[in-house]
């Protein structure tokens, strides 16, 4: 087994969420990854931070494989997606619920987690959230990726993709709905295993800084299980 490190970072400034990233690398990388990391949080639109966390952890266990999803691009904003999401198995009363988070004006640093039937909130974890790490792309799936969609390359919508991969995979999600809370990023996703990666466009006025991610869940979910996964599982997203 490939000797594989988690890298995660979270920046703040006065408390306030600026900006996060992790990464899934062997021992080789994690120095340019620490340093792309760095340069990312001393270089957002948010804000300059005055506090950055870096953590780089040895991951022990196997990387499991999960399929990455196909990204579609229906040119919607996201009042025009409501029915579309709502065919997924969301719920009224959990898209409501949903959408009133991520425009809250505070935002989490991660993923609030809502029941996709009752609409509540079921993690206890605040502006904290769930934040998924411990994600990789498949070299060549990746590779093969990038030849085919030309026009989405770049790391924002990899990395998107690759942590709704992640997520779609979880046993107990439903969905999951994104909005980035970077002021100059107006557009999002909804994503699931069957429906797959549909971008959303203007979520947002340009210039908010609102944002977060919502992961829609099955009424009978583990929730310490589905954390776990998210938070611990290293996984490695291929084409299948
Ligand atoms: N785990 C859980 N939640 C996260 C994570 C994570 N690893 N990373 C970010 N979030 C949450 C957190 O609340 C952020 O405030 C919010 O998501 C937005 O994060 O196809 O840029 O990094 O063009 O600002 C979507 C691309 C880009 C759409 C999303 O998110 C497209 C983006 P950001
Ligand atoms: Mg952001």
């Amino acid at each position: 087994m490939a000797n594989w490190f988690s890298v995660r970072m979270r920046a703040s400034l006065q408390q306030k969420h600026i900006s996060g990233g992790e990464a899934l690398v062997v021992k080789s990388a994690i120095a340019e990854t620490v340093s792309a990391l760095q340069q990312r949080a001393f270089s957002h639109s948010r804000g300059v931070p005055d506090t950055c966390h870096i953590t780089v952890e040895a991951v022990t266990t196997p990387l499991v494989d999960v399929p990455l999803l196909a990204i579609t691009d229906q040119a919607q904003p996201l009042q025009a997606m409501n029915t579309f999401i709502r065919q997924q198995g969301i719920s009224d009363a959990a898209f409501t619920h949903a959408v009133a988070l991520l425009r809250a004006p505070e935002q989490m640093r991660g993923a609030a987690l809502i029941d996709a039937v009752t609409g509540e909130r079921i993690d206890a974890l605040d502006c904290r959230g769930v934040r998924v790490s411990r994600m990789t792309y498949d070299p060549s799936t990746l590779q093969a990726w990038r030849n085919k969609h030309a026009a989405y390359q770049g790391a924002r919508i990899e990395e998107a993709l690759l942590l709704a991969s992640k997520v779609a995979s979880a046993s107990g999600i439903v969905g999951e709905l994104c909005m980035s809370d970077d002021p100059e990023y107006t557009t999002g996703y909804f994503a699931s295993a069957q429906s797959g990666y549909t971008r959303i466009h203007q979520m947002k006025p340009l210039g908010s800084e609102c944002g977060g991610r919502v992961f829609f869940t099955q009424p009978d979910v583990s929730l310490q299980e589905v954390i776990h996964y998210l938070q611990r599982t290293p996984v490695r997203a291929t084409s299948v």
